[in-house]
């Protein structure tokens, strides 16, 4: 009847109320006197999916009726972040949601901190694919994102003696009530075995499978509502289970416990997200879960191509495929057996379509980051895959020779087989062979990948390359984590930034003005002691919202060189034990991140925070001038409330190593400035933001490769620069691990005799700037102006902007509006 409709739907604060009550009863089982936080987070999870399951059920039915080109993004790692709050900004309903709780004596700030979010990706790459999620489904782009369920997410950090520990992620322990499972559209993945010729009905050869095992895929379903729109995609998850057949009763016919054992086996499958960043390691587990996610994903999309009757020689104009990275790029061999195997195709044909469907974007260059498979594990796992990929690489190879003549050293180069010690498949090759359109993710990125890695490809093809420079959504990262400033922006200019980003420019006429400044001061100090309480209330270190708050958030890897940063917190340090009453610009030195487990630099350099920090921090000659803290287990969440309170952001990688960064982009949008190298979108932003607001340093990616080639002597720098040399001789001497001198050992001796990110040569550079930055800090009123233009000239940075590019450029996709039927 109309009251049960309206409770499901409503949006009025009365509604929400009573909806949120009955779901309290009617889900979690529990009246008010019994219920826990949790239960109530439940509640109101359930409240708000109700809203949510309106606007799905209407989308898809629309999708299917207009049988809409479709976006299909591919990734290993969608690290979502909690769904509620930013499914309340979404609807659109979070101030009426605070009301209801606020009259219901609850806090909603308290409900919203009860989510585990899913931490279903390392860093950058996951992240930016839920970004892109948000805004496919803000412009109304039909889009299912593929991906794993993992049951274990990036681990949890917690930090002991100053090391870092690593503890499963349980997210699953309490329930998710954002997800649907859809065991009706299960499908079957096959792994190792043999092949052998047959027959078709045509007498034409074609080739069987006979595999070793085989797994099940289990969809989950979770609704991904775009912002004041009815539109909500999908991020359908697989989950592997065991076959009950297989199992069962066929294989392991009175052997229960052998039976089990398969069971086990099978769901080892989807159990962990593998925690290494920007490193590859050949374990066959990775590839597996490569190979299922992709199998279920492209079956899927075989699935509702036959449902919707149309013939899958269209494949390539219902499905736009985007292989994130090349963690998904056996989907151009999968594919290809799909269409060959199962639906009898042609070779030619099925090259055509497989080409058509395919773009492949590229996010790193770092040598040690690309992914090769040995032939034996290949061979082992996918015997079907390895043929295909050679008569792939046969042909292709043959059009190499017929554009270029036998140049056996650029075939070498080209091969999708590795041949130079060992032989490996290389999965960047097959995708960029296998792909319409490749591209980086900042000018930089793409120019570089154009010049070094992917050289021979962009001679072979040069029209199939191009940029799109990455973006966020300002959802989330903006509206979401800094809710006073979205206040004031929206009190100036309206609310319409929020859609198009690049709108905010309008409040650069306040830049100037004295009572916006006062306010936008105001505001960044508030975000500041917030965060000074988070910190107190985890770390127990109590710092000055009134320091430059300068932070540095993102996974430890030496190429981002969080030890450089903390070279500079040395050399405060050292300032002003050496002159006491120096007058220095007060700072608090924020760090949080996670190192891979087995990264064993990494995390030396966390437990080198730890220990500079520690002597720090309890100096009484030091004071309030100088803190250092490490906020352990950084994730989406606890990030969240890190980017507004920012005065100063570190952006600081070698130059040429870091594809784009986003966590840049986050920072800028929110008032803070950044120190910055030359390197991935750095670039963008400070051509957008001007260089009179960017603090600029250190070497180009040129000079590094020049100073690489005439040979970089670290040590030199070290000898010639006595504050340099203090510092590196303090570490060593265990002037911060209470004497032990073996500890940072191995930090030491590798930046004196190998610097591989060449921190020495940009240590006086950096120290420098930072002097610029302490000295702008002091010149309130600049420093102000600095900080709104560079919120107000982020607009380019908006994920909208780089998933119109996408649209138009690489998917050539419309957007399809939804309708709320009556
Ligand atoms: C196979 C091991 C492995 C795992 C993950 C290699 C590489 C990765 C990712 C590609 C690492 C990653 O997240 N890269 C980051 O992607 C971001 C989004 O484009 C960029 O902003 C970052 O600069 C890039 O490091």
């Amino acid at each position: 009847g109309m009251q049960c409709e309206d409770d499901r739907t409503g949006i009025g604060v009365e509604t929400l109320k009573r909806a949120f009550l009955d779901n309290l009863f009617y889900v979690q089982g529990k009246f008010p006197a019994l219920a826990t936080k949790h239960d109530y987070y439940m509640a109101l999870a359930y409240t708000v999916r109700d809203r949510l399951l309106q606007r799905w059920v209407n989308t898809a039915a629309i999708y299917t009726q207009q049988g809409s080109r479709t976006v299909a993004y591919l990734s290993a790692e969608f690290l979502m972040g909690p769904h509620l709050g930013n499914n309340l900004i979404n609807l659109g309903i979070y101030n009426q949601v605070q009301q209801a709780m606020t009259e219901l004596k609850l806090d909603l700030k308290e409900l919203l901190a009860k989510e585990e979010e899913p931490g279903l990706g390392n860093g950058g790459l996951g992240r930016l694919a839920a970004c892109y999620l948000d805004s496919l489904a803000s412009l109304e782009i039909p889009t299912l994102g593929y991906g794993i369920r993992y049951e274990f997410g990036i681990f949890d950090q917690l930090i002991r003696n100053g090391w870092q520990v690593e503890k499963t992620d349980k997210w699953l322990r309490y329930g998710n009530p954002w997800e649907i499972a859809r065991p009706e559209w299960a499908v079957s993945v096959k792994f190792g075995g043999r092949t052998e010729a047959h027959k078709n009905a045509q007498g034409r050869y074609r080739v069987r499978w006979i595999p070793h095992k085989v797994v099940l895929g289990i969809p989950y379903d979770t609704p991904i509502l775009g912002y004041k729109v009815n539109t909500a995609n999908t991020l359908r998850l697989w989950k592997a289970e065991a076959p009950e057949s297989f199992d069962f009763e066929a294989f392991n016919r009175g052997n229960y416990y052998g039976a089990v054992d398969q069971k086990v086996t099978s769901e080892n499958l989807t159990k962990v997200l593998y925690p290494n960043d920007e490193t590859y390691e050949g374990k066959q587990l990775r590839l597996e879960q490569q190979y299922f996610f992709v199998s279920c994903a492209l079956q899927d999309m075989l699935r509702i191509m036959l449902r919707q009757k149309l013939p899958l020689e269209q494949f390539h104009e219902k499905f736009a495929v985007q292989l994130n990275d090349t963690h998904p790029a056996i989907a151009v061999a999968e594919l290809m057996r799909l269409l060959l195997d199962e639906h009898d195709m042609d070779w030619e044909p099925a090259w055509e379509i497989t080409q058509k469907t395919f773009g492949y974007t590229n996010h790193t260059l770092l040598p040690e980051a690309l992914e090769k498979w040995s032939l034996k594990l290949f061979s082992s796992l996918l015997p079907r895959h390895l043929e295909i990929i050679y008569e792939i690489n046969w042909r292709f190879l043959e059009q190499v020779r017929h554009k270029f003549g036998t140049d056996e050293g650029r075939i070498g180069r080209l091969s999708l087989i590795d041949e130079n010690d060992g032989k490996f498949v290389r999965m960047a090759h097959l995708a960029c062979v296998g792909s319409h359109k490749i591209n980086g993710v900042a000018a930089l990125h793409s120019e570089l990948l154009q010049k070094t890695t992917l050289l021979d490809f962009y001679e072979f093809f040069p029209e199939k390359f191009t940029n799109i420079t990455n973006g966020v959504t300002p959802r989330r990262w903006i509206v979401l984590s800094n809710p006073k400033l979205t206040n004031l922006i929206t009190s100036c200019i309206g609310d319409n930034w929020i859609k198009h980003l690049e709108d905010v420019q309008r409040i650069e006429t306040y830049a100037e003005d004295p009572g916006f400044q006062q306010e936008w001061q105001q505001i960044k100090r508030e975000n500041k002691v917030n965060v000074a309480e988070i910190l107190l209330d985890r770390t127990g270190v109590k710092v000055d919202p009134d320091s430059l708050f300068d932070i540095q958030v993102k996974r430890i890897h030496q190429y981002k060189r969080q030890h450089l940063n903390i070279l500079h917190a040395i050399t405060l340090y050292n300032q002003i034990k050496q002159n006491p009453n120096l007058d220095i610009t007060p700072r608090t030195l924020i760090f949080a991140g996670k190192a891979a487990p087995g990264y064993y630099i990494a995390k030396l350099i966390i437990k080198l925070i730890n220990s500079v920090a520690e002597v720090v921090n309890k100096d009484p000659d030091i004071g309030d001038r100088l803190k250092v803290v490490f906020l352990p287990d950084y994730n989406v969440k606890n990030s969240q409330p890190i980017y507004p309170a920012a005065d100063l952001s570190e952006q600081i990688s070698t130059a040429g190593k870091e594809a784009s960064g986003t966590g840049n982009m986050k920072f800028a949008m929110n008032g803070a400035l950044t120190i910055g190298t030359l390197d991935g979108t750095n670039i963008e932003i400070r051509n957008a933001v001007g260089a009179e607001n960017f603090f600029l340093f250190g070497l180009t990616t040129e000079d590094v490769g020049a100073l690489r080639l005439t040979g970089y002597r670290p040590r030199e720098y070290y000898k010639e620069n006595p504050q340099l040399k203090q510092a590196i001789d303090q570490i060593a001497s265990g002037y911060f691990s209470h004497g032990d001198r073996s500890l940072f050992k191995p930090l030491v001796d590798l930046l004196l005799d190998k610097d591989p990110f060449m921190l020495m040569a940009d240590y006086q550079p950096y120290i420098d700037c930072q002097q610029q930055v302490s000295q702008t800090y002091r010149d309130r009123d600049r420093w102000l102006q600095m900080s709104i233009l560079n919120t107000a000239r982020m607009g380019k940075f908006s994920s909208d902007r780089a998933i119109r590019e996408y649209c138009q450029q690489i998917w050539k996709v419309q957007p399809v509006p939804v309708q709320l039927a009556a």
